[in-house]
């Protein structure tokens, strides 16, 4: 069946079920935001001229919020307690409905073993049938609960599950055995799925998909009116809970702070200001999503004191015309040096409080800067204040962009469908090698889609993204590929490893190889120029943007992207 763009929420809202502070969060915020995922599903429809879309039939089992998962969440959402969690997922929701597919939504393990006819108990009772989901999306949580209630069958069924995921689960933590065998296993990778079908909150690593939220979108008349109102020397605290206000040194950048500005603050109390919070700022207490815009479309800065990380209240201050203020890491926050992010299944390295914010928006909506530094911090509140800025929100952020990439996932992403190692005969080279010898980046792109010869007998897999987009390019050593397309203007595309994972692209990029080994390796396809050793990959799930090694130049297949929308490529609507 063909899918119809919906505009009405009314079905999504009942769905949505009610009895806990965190379903109410979630219903006001898709009631607040109505009006705009009508006018973005109007605009997509518009813009895709009537082409087909699948309806498809989707279960979204929300695993944090279910009682067997201790649900942690929801007590505290009037009290200062994580929300982002709970922003995605309102949002994913509306998506889903808006693109007018048929939508169903657990919240509980009883109701996961309704929709997939499993009888109801405890134990592992295998589901026997067919899938009767085309698509399911949950998060870790609910698949430990897939896990106990589908035993084996959730081995067979896996290439159809979507895992929404904060911070991303990279290759080398996914795959069990090799997790296992190079200490790369935490509580809660190794699923052993695509990495792809991990989505995550930011574009962090293009090992995953980014699957994002959205931030309100202004009208030109409301952008006029917040620039007229600003008050310069306003600035909002970011951090609801009193804990983000323990900062090391805090005394010294506040004091600074305020002796230029009003500080406000947001912070959760029960009856008496929390002792972190200093007299000298205005606390107006947690407060509903529609009245912290209110404070910030008044707001000239929004300031982090490092954590939470990588939330959404940032792109919400900057839609709102503020400048975010955040903290440079030195060195960066990672799994290996900082509690928040020990176990997490990634080796990423945050640079700042919000690397999006840092990397993606930047000046002059964005400063990062060392907050020991009392000169450094001074002269960019300095600077803030007399900086002026129009709100500003990346398209990816708003209802239409993630429409459209959402929409883009689900008629083109497919993980059931096998994907043999396809060789692409007509590789052509641009750049220079140097000599035979490889000394500065490369480019290697395929010279036109059409014209590319398969290899013989085997029939060319529908790639998404189109091939057309491919541009292979070796790093440096020691680089990943996500810096190495990064810093060419490109971004990684796991997805198009297997066109470049061969003797050929070897070949034609003059690698000088004694040997050219198969090998099961996150790094690879890689080589090494000193010892000229080749190897390529044989474990597609390990194929990694991420990966580096000291000693080894990895082959990457970058692509380019969407300026606002780095999820797609050019060609990938
Ligand atoms: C992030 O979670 P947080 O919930 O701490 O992220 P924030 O950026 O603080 O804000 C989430 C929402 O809270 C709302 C605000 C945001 O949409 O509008 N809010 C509010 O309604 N009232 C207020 O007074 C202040 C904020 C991240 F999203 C999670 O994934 C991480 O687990 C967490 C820890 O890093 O950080």
């Amino acid at each position: 069946r063909q899918a119809a763009f919906r505009t009405d929420l009314s079905v999504l809202l009942d769905q949505v079920g009610a009895g806990k502070e965190s379903l109410s969060f979630m219903k006001r915020r898709i009631r607040r935001l109505a009006q705009q995922w009508a006018t973005a599903a109007n605009r997509l429809d518009a813009k895709l001229e009537q082409r087909w879309r699948d309806q498809k039939k989707i279960l979204v089992h929300v695993g944090f919020l279910t009682e067997e998962s201790g649900d942690v969440f929801s007590p505290k959402v009037l009290k200062g307690g994580p929300l982002g969690e709970m922003v995605q997922w309102a949002d994913i929701l509306t998506a889903l409905h808006v693109l007018g597919h048929n939508l169903k939504i657990s919240m509980s393990v009883k109701e996961l073993q309704g929709f997939l006819g499993v009888p109801p108990g405890r134990g592992s009772c295998p589901l026997t049938g067919p899938l009767p989901f085309d698509l399911i999306y949950t998060d870790y949580h609910g698949m430990q609960q897939m896990k106990q209630h589908m035993g084996l069958s959730l081995r067979k069924h896996k290439c159809h599950i979507r895992v929404i995921d904060t911070f991303g689960t990279e290759p080398a933590y996914n795959h069990e055995e090799y997790a296992t065998l190079h200490g790369y296993r935490t509580n809660w990778g190794y699923w052993n799925l695509n990495a792809r079908q991990y989505m995550t909150m930011f574009p962090h690593t293009p090992d995953n998909s980014f699957m994002g939220f959205v931030s309100e979108e202004l009208n030109e008349t409301e952008k006029r009116s917040i620039q007229q109102n600003k008050v310069n020397n306003m600035a909002v605290v970011y951090g609801k809970e009193a804990s983000m206000w323990k900062l090391q040194g805090k005394d010294g950048f506040l004091q600074i702070l305020h002796k230029y500005m009003e500080v406000h603050g947001t912070v959760y109390y029960e009856t008496q200001r929390p002792p972190e919070v200093p007299a000298f700022v205005k606390n107006h207490g947690l407060l509903p999503q529609h009245e912290l815009q209110q404070l910030l479309r008044k707001a000239k800065l929004f300031i982090g004191f490092g954590f939470p990380y990588e939330g959404p209240a940032p792109l919400e201050a900057i839609a709102n015309g503020c400048i975010f203020l955040q903290p440079k890491f030195h060195p960066p926050h990672s799994s290996l040096n900082h509690e928040f992010f020990r176990g997490k299944p990634t080796s990423r390295e945050v640079s700042s409080q919000h690397p999006y914010a840092e990397q993606y928006i930047g000046r002059p909506h964005v400063m990062t800067v060392d907050y020991n530094n009392s000169q450094e911090f001074d002269s960019a509140i300095r600077e803030i204040m007399r900086t002026k800025v129009e709100p500003y929100l990346p398209y990816e952020y708003t209802c239409e962009g993630m429409l459209e990439r959402v929409h883009a996932y689900i008629q083109h992403q497919d993980f059931c469908a096998l994907e043999p190692p396809f060789i692409p005969a007509n590789l052509s080279r641009q750049g220079s090698a140097g000599g035979g010898r490889i000394t500065g980046p490369l480019f290697v792109h395929l010279r036109n889609s059409t014209a590319l010869g398969w290899a013989s007998n085997v029939t060319a897999p529908p790639a998404w993204p189109p091939l057309s987009s491919l541009r292979l390019l070796v790093s440096q050593e020691g680089q990943s590929c996500v810096e190495a397309c990064y810093s060419d203007g490109f971004i990684c595309e796991p997805a198009l490893f297997h066109f470049i994972n061969n003797k050929e692209a070897l070949r034609r990029l003059e690698v000088q190889c004694d040997v050219v080994d198969s090998e099961i390796n996150h790094i690879l396809p890689a080589f090494s120029v000193l010892r000229r050793e080749c190897g390529l990959q044989r474990e597609p799930l390990l194929f990694s943007c991420a990966g580096h090694s000291p000693k080894y130049r990895r082959l990457c297949p970058c692509r380019d992207f969407r300026r606002g929308q780095v999820a797609l490529c050019r060609d990938c609507l």
